[in-house]
């Protein structure tokens, strides 16, 4: 007798504000990968979402289509998972307004990337900024999502999506599944940016702030050449003390599959060179078959665009069943 499994759902997303950068493949990315086996996974260009800061039109488009085929190149299969855009799905902006409503103004302030992006772009703290969260937390409950792979920045996300879903659940039962979220509990959740390292590597810094999984072998030479560390010489994991040096020894360690201390111990007596040189040979070693992969994808426009139409009619599927369920809930009128 043939039954259908169901595997539980893992939802996960990026912003297609910039091209991704190591931060994002060691964060996030890579472990989309290595669970999409066990689970029924949808993976979304968060395109509304990058409209909370300005943008080129031209480019977010581009950059739309780019990490469709960047989500592929870095080994998700388009027919076994969801790859979509989150415009063409419109139950996202729907349930986000329901969702609105059940957001507190008091939560939604003391949400650190509000803070730190407000400061950013002082010129424009809108209210798609501020409501950030709740469209996140649409994301990812249109989908009766079970895991949430995300970076350690996206934690206090997860736990508001988590207390929305919970006080929509008591008042009208059990509509909503609580999602968990999945986030290393090492520093390779965290990458920080090369040339500040007490701040996060983030897509939209400055150019030798970042790593781009599209560098080539000599940029990303220069870049880690050029990473800030400190003046004691001593390779060692110490995050408070040597944030630089210890980003390093992260990236380097998640690139080659191994633990920071066998990085440390294999680099111990030696200079910053060198710890520079082996981590610039363990990333351009990753990123070699995903760049020459993601070339040959994104010139076939038409493949990348019927990857996302068809995604976008799978997703929308899914999401209406929820959306239909919670208007229903709330009381509004279905005729
Ligand atoms: P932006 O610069 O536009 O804010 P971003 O680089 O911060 O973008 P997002 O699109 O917001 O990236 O995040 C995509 C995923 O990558 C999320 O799961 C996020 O937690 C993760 N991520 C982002 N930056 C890092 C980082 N420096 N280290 C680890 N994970 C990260
Ligand atoms: N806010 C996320 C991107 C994102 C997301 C999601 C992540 C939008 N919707 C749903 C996980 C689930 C970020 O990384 N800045």
């Amino acid at each position: 007798m043939s039954e259908t499994v169901h595997k539980p759902t893992l939802y996960s997303a990026v912003q297609p504000s910039g091209t991704i950068t190591i931060g994002n493949y060691i964060g996030a990315i890579r472990n989309f990968k290595l669970l999409s086996d066990e689970y029924d996974c949808l993976f979304c260009m968060a395109d509304l979402h990058a409209l909370t800061v300005r943008q080129n039109p031209a480019d977010l488009r581009r950059r739309t289509a780019e990490l469709a085929a960047l989500y592929i190149a870095c080994g998700l299969d388009p027919e076994k998972n969801i790859i979509y855009a989150q415009s063409h799905v419109h139950q996202h902006a729907e349930l986000a307004w329901i969702l609105n409503c059940f957001t507190y103004m008091g939560e939604l302030n003391r949400m650190t990337q509000f803070k730190e992006k407000s400061l950013k772009h002082a010129d424009n703290i809108n209210a798609g900024l501020f409501t950030y969260p709740v469209l996140m937390a649409a994301d990812i409950l249109l989908y009766q999502t079970n895991v949430v792979p995300v970076g350690a920045d996206q934690k206090q996300h997860l736990e508001i999506c988590r207390d929305i879903a919970n006080r929509f659940n008591g008042v009208y039962g059990n509509v909503l599944t609580i999602p968990e979220p999945y986030i290393a509990k090492t520093s390779a959740a965290r990458i920080m940016s090369l040339n500040d390292p007490t701040s996060k590597m983030s897509k939209s810094g400055e150019v030798d702030s970042y790593i781009s999984v599209v560098d080539d072998p000599d940029t990303i030479r220069r870049k880690l050449r050029r990473a800030v560390t400190d003046s004691d010489g001593e390779i060692r994991l110490d995050p408070e003390n040597k944030p630089g040096v210890t980003n390093l020894i992260t990236i380097c360690a998640a690139m080659r599959g191994c633990t920071p201390e066998e990085v440390c111990q294999e680099l111990q007596g030696k200079g910053y060179g060198a710890l520079k040189d082996a981590t610039a040979e363990a990333v351009i070693s990753v990123l070699s078959p995903i760049q020459e992969e993601y070339k040959r994808l994104i010139s076939d426009k038409q493949y990348i665009s019927d990857v996302l139409k068809s995604g976008a009619e799978r997703a929308s599927y899914l999401a209406n069943r929820t959306l239909r369920k919670v208007y229903k809930k709330v009381g509004l009128y279905q005729g």
